[in-house]
């Protein structure tokens, strides 16, 4: 597999398994924040920062989806890769459909953004990056703690009043951020990266266990912590929506589809249907990405056909206790 080691680009530097298959992710690198205080290296500003981001990305998912659902697309400007990654790593062709050039940089990979930032960088080239601007180099690249920052730190340039870390919710949104990490975010890719039995099983058994028992909670409430929207939502959201179109057939995650529940679909309906959410989901660029980028999973690189799913059907979750901040109702919002 390809990172960088020391600035350099290897294509042969690290293994996705550990000697009894099991997938291992790497920890992530730059992780500077963005304070909303006057004596921070980073503050929040309209047109300082930029999201590097793959449309086909479930981590970077995540921070198109805040964005959107503040209305921070003013003030946070973006670079979409092309969702095919081979040996080169992230890449950007502007001439094909959904991607950008590096509006930056005008950098051709995304490596180059990495070793500009630190010319001895040794780490994968992951997608999202949060660039600064001002002082030309990478704040953080870890999908958690941005999905914070766009959240916490920007309401001044946001332009809908939309907290999803509401006082209140702290510790329970921090809990299931942490609780789904492992079987449900991280799980799809240990089914799909295993390269042994047992741990397949394991990471299936564990992914499986978690979607029951959300089903169930849902089946309650409207939201995974309760009566509110929250980061915890939109963590899960991007997991979801990839769910049946991929990681049901490309990781051998085929005990059930995510639209065979009875409450897990319903509620991914609503999350697609919260307005600006659905125009950051680009199933075109999910699937290319994951059925042509992973050799070892699927040689022949072709993508599977299905499901083409409803997620526009009415959901009725407005029935349960819980609602959207009023600045995403349907009725005030720009789509
Ligand atoms: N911990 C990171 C993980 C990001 C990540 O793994 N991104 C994938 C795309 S889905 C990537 O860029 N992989 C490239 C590589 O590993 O070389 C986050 O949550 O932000």
């Amino acid at each position: 597999m390809n990172m960088l080691v020391d600035g350099e680009w290897r294509t042969d530097a690290y293994e996705t398994t550990d000697d009894d298959g099991s997938f291992q992710r790497q920890e992530t690198t730059f992780r500077d924040r963005i304070h909303d205080e006057p004596d921070a290296r980073f503050q929040p500003e309209a047109g300082r920062y930029h999201l590097y981001v793959s449309y086909a990305c479930p981590w970077a998912h995540r921070t198109l989806v805040v964005r959107a659902l503040k209305g921070l697309e003013d003030a946070i400007s973006v670079s979409v890769v092309d969702p095919y990654r081979d040996e080169d790593g992230w890449q950007f062709t502007p001439e094909k459909e959904g991607c950008t050039r590096d509006h930056v940089h005008d950098a051709d990979y995304l490596r180059e953004l990495y070793v500009k930032a630190d010319p001895d960088a040794t780490c994968r080239v992951t997608v999202p990056v949060l660039w600064d601007e001002q002082e030309d180099t990478i704040v953080n690249n870890e999908s958690k703690e941005i999905m914070r920052m766009l959240d916490t730190e920007f309401d001044e340039y946001a332009e809908r009043d939309v907290d999803l870390y509401p006082e209140g919710y702290r510790e329970e949104v921090d809990r299931i951020l942490d609780e789904i990490y492992e079987p449900i975010n991280n799980g799809v890719y240990r089914a799909g990266f295993a390269t042994e039995q047992e741990p397949y099983e394991e990471a299936v058994d564990d992914l499986f266990a978690a979607l029951d028992h959300w089903d169930e909670v849902l089946g309650e409430q409207r939201y995974l912590a309760g009566d509110r929207l929250t980061e915890a939502d939109v963590a899960i959201f991007t997991t979801l929506v990839r769910f049946d179109n991929v990681y049901h057939t490309h990781f051998m995650c085929n005990v059930q589809y995510v639209r065979e529940y009875d409450n897990l679909w319903p509620y991914l309906r609503d999350l697609y249907q919260t307005p600006g959410v659905a125009r950051t989901v680009h199933m075109d660029h999910i699937k290319e990405h994951y059925y042509t980028t992973h050799p070892d999973v699927n040689p022949h690189r072709i993508v599977a056909r299905g499901p083409d799913l409803a997620f526009d059907a009415p959901h009725d979750r407005d029935e349960l206790p819980g609602s959207p901040p009023a600045d995403l109702a349907p009725a005030s919002a720009d789509d």
